[in-house]
């Protein structure tokens, strides 16, 4: 392509709204516009890389034996009321009428629709396994959008299903994608981790994230780096392995605490640690009062306490001041788990781990010493209910596990029949009997992998695209498009390389050669050849965008040094 014939705009200065890396490279480099909150377009250069990760995509895919097809984007709301999820997700759900009344949504997922497909057509159990994809948008009206296409409301989305006969099937082609997206994010250049993920509203079992590091993702890992463990921070199960202590069990204590509410104050007042205290918190899930109780220097995991009560997460709200009173007869900050009343109480497993500790009496002003749990008070259900900690022990070699931010760019699910149950989405097996199809759901988003790409490849002065997904191989540069020779040159080797099947980009603009270099550092064409005064002796110099160094070559060894690199990295 010539880029003087190209669609193509770069930008100096870093747009005001644009925070973390990727997103200011994606607009500087011109690779995306900006039309609504969250919601973007991909121009030329842009798209060419988005086309270049569905077709990596693709090709593992189909290699797996998943067939591409297309579903619409519109959704009828009858198949969300079917499967029981049509208000589940509240305002992000696009929803919209038609003319006629009746009720859609934008699809932000497909497994309804694709459960509609094959519960039409599947009977019998040779017509499984299926595993069907496709790379649609997808639309999620997010609260908060952010980070460019980290976090947009209209994204490109490959989503698969899978169909099977029974749990073996399943756990065949669950391996199949989970082997697929490593392949995937290799080849896409991404320094990623596979790790446990929750199922969430997902319901079924066993789920994985494909997390690819970044200190601008909004995941949150923990892993081991002594053995291949790894997990969300939601999912994470933590160990409770706190030294036993051996002190002797003291005589319960009221002590006076004027105003001092949080574990903070309580640890100063008091001047003990906060292991030694035991926080309460209260909450309402779906209209019913629980108490979590966690020892006072550990965060409580929501999702952990969430998927014990078996309700959604948006069903779960603190509780108001009125219920706090209501249930502790006393103010906010005096809660404690001795004298509650008609409330389920869930403990972490630390709890009755620790001696001697501080609570609150649950009187306004009050707290207790020297509580011990079994003597004093006992819980529901004692759980893993806390945040996973770095240094927490590694739940399968012991070793210390470690924290990292990163970004989600794909998840594998088994769904198992919650969606052929809600469905009837059913086969008849070997022996003619009725059976609910096994199902499992993966997900890969697209943009946001080009997304993260990006964070992981660039520098101060752009972006430095891996060859596999970036949009041309090489950047002719051309010095001075008014010297004849080095114009003709720069179309010679132009031409070459095409015929070659190499990707090239001849930069025959009339700009001055700085804005030249400017642009192709930024773009991130990984090859750059700039043909300039030395054209006359037959040499150019040749720049690979991730060295610092560059060198002189005859034109002569241009192309083979190029269809080596492509060689090398398996392009070719
Ligand atoms: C909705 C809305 C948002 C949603 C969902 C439904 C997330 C929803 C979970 C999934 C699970 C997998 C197939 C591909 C991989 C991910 N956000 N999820 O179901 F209506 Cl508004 O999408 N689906």
């Amino acid at each position: 392509m010539r880029l003087s014939k190209m669609y193509f705009r770069t930008l100096r200065e870093i747009p005001s709204d644009a925070e973390i890396p990727s997103h200011q490279l994606l607009l500087r480099a011109g690779l995306i516009r900006k039309l609504a909150s969250g919601i973007y377009g991909y121009m030329p250069m842009g798209y060419r890389v988005i086309r270049k990760i569905e077709q990596i995509i693709r090709e593992e895919m189909n290699e797996k034996g998943a067939q591409e097809l297309l579903m619409s984007a519109v959704q009828p709301a009858e198949l969300w009321i079917e499967s029981g999820r049509w208000s589940d997700f509240g305002p992000e759900m696009f929803r919209l009428k038609d003319r006629n009344e009746r009720e859609f949504c934008l699809g932000p997922t497909h497994e309804e629709i694709f459960t509609d497909i094959v519960r039409d057509e599947v009977k019998s159990y040779k017509d499984l396994p299926i595993n069907l994809y496709q790379i649609q948008t997808k639309y999620r009206d997010e609260k908060r959008p952010r980070f460019g296409l980290m976090r947009c409301r209209e994204f490109i989305m490959k989503d698969a299903y899978s169909f099977d006969r029974d749990w073996e099937g399943l756990n065949r082609v669950y391996e199949d994608m989970y082997d697929a997206y490593t392949q995937i994010f290799k080849r896409c250049g991404l320094d990623f981790r596979a790790v446990e993920a929750d199922t969430g509203a997902m319901g079924g079992s066993d789920s994985h994230e494909f997390t690819a590091m970044s200190e601008f993702g909004e995941g949150k890992i923990a892993y081991c780096e002594n053995c291949s463990y790894g997990a969300t921070v939601e999912k994470a199960t933590c160990d409770s392995a706190i030294p036993e202590q051996h002190e002797a069990s003291l005589e319960l204590r009221e002590i006076h605490t004027p105003n001092v509410k949080t574990i903070d104050e309580l640890t100063k007042f008091l001047e003990i640690p906060g292991k030694k205290l035991l926080k309460t918190l209260i909450f309402s899930a779906k209209n019913e009062l629980v108490a979590a109780v966690l020892l006072g220097h550990r965060e409580l995991n929501i999702v952990k306490l969430v998927n014990a009560l078996g309700v959604q997460e948006h069903e779960l709200e603190f509780a108001t001041e009125e219920d706090i009173l209501q249930c502790t007869g006393a103010a906010v900050g005096f809660a404690g788990p001795i004298g509650l009343k008609n409330i389920k109480m869930l403990v972490d497993r630390e709890v009755p781990l620790e001696k001697n500790t501080v609570i609150g009496a649950n009187k306004t002003d009050y707290h207790i010493a020297n509580v011990n749990y079994g003597r004093d008070f006992v819980g529901d259900h004692i759980l893993d209910l806390r945040m996973v900690e770095e240094g927490d022990s590694c739940p399968l070699c012991g070793s210390g596990v470690k924290l990292a931010r990163g970004i989600e760019v794909g998840q594998i699910f088994k769904l198992g029949t919650k969606y052929s149950e809600a469905m009837n989405g059913t086969y008849t097996d070997e022996g003619m009997k009725e059976k609910n199809i096994v199902m499992g759901c993966y997900g890969i988003g697209v943009s946001r992998t080009m997304a993260a790409i990006i964070e992981q490849h660039h520098d101060g002065d752009g972006i430095r695209w891996p060859l596999s997904v970036a949009p041309y191989h090489v950047m002719i540069a051309v010095v001075n498009v008014k010297d004849e020779l080095q114009m003709e040159m720069g179309e010679k080797l132009y031409r070459e390389l095409l015929s070659n099947q190499i990707e090239a980009l001849l930069d025959d603009r009339d700009e001055r050669a700085g804005v030249k270099f400017k642009d192709a550092d930024l773009l991130g064409i990984p090859i750059r050849i700039t043909i300039g005064k030395r054209a006359s002796e037959g040499i150019v110099e040749f720049k690979l965008r991730k060295e610092k160094d560059k060198e002189e070559l005859s034109y002569g060894h241009v192309i083979s040094r190029i269809t080596a690199i492509l060689k090398e990295a398996g392009i070719q």
